[in-house]
């Protein structure tokens, strides 16, 4: 069955969601919301339970909560750990992989040179050194955990490809383990089909941060 997603015409809190449904191999379409009374009219029919946007229709179900929403697509697919060290690594990696994605969704929001110039002194030399020496501590293969893709490495994919798009490659060369990662998720054919179809969103424009205000403000 293919789920359907709402949300505006970026990427934002919903990406993690798409990643996960491609990853996940979960075929959804995506409903854009443009306009301030398709929002409120969700809202009118109590189909946001915290007012709030992305939704994702599945199965009967109206996810909210985007982290919730990547773990219920992940859990059918078996992203989530096989036993319970396993559970426990994936969802810590996954919860700190979210944190360090917040750094860069406001970019846009509050200036696009400002996200960055901040997350360039602060959010990157944090976390990139984590990740870059749990990747190697799980012997070097491409994933945080175990040996196959799990949702703590859909998190970090997030935040790899948006700091290889905006800030270049290079801002990675000093993670060799978070440059063969993100080789290793590229080579995912699920996760390949997702980044090269129409379903990806363009990263955030001026026209896009214009939009997203009129629905809300
Ligand atoms: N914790 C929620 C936050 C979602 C959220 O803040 N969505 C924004 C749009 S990106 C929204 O709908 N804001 C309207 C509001 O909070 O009233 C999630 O991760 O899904």
């Amino acid at each position: 069955m293919s789920a359907t997603l709402y949300y505006f015409d970026g990427r934002g809190k919903a990406e993690i969601a798409r990643l996960t449904m491609a990853a996940a191999n979960i075929p959804f379409n995506h409903e854009t919301i443009r306009e301030k009374k398709q929002f409120e009219t969700m809202k009118s029919e109590g189909k946001l339970l915290f007012g709030q946007l992305p939704m994702v229709e599945f199965e009967g179900h109206q996810l909210v909560q985007s982290s919730s929403i990547a773990r219920f697509f992940a859990n059918r697919a078996n992203l989530l750990g096989s036993n319970e060290e396993e559970k426990l690594k994936i969802d810590i990696l996954f919860e700190g992989s979210r944190d360090f994605n917040s750094a860069f969704m406001s970019y846009g929001f509050v200036g696009f040179t400002e996200v960055l110039d901040k997350a360039k002194a602060t959010a990157m030399p944090k976390y990139l050194p984590i990740f870059n020496s749990m990747l190697s501590k799980n012997g070097s293969n491409g994933y945080l955990v175990g040996s196959k893709i799990s949702l703590a490495d859909i998190g970090l994919l997030e935040v790899v490809l948006t700091i290889e798009e905006l800030l270049g490659q290079d801002e990675l060369k000093p993670y060799a383990e978070v440059q063969n990662f993100l080789t290793t998720m590229k080579s995912n054919e699920l996760i390949h089909k997702y980044l090269n179809s129409k379903l990806r969103p363009r990263k955030n424009d001026e026209k896009y941060v214009a939009e997203v205000k009129s629905v809300l403000y």
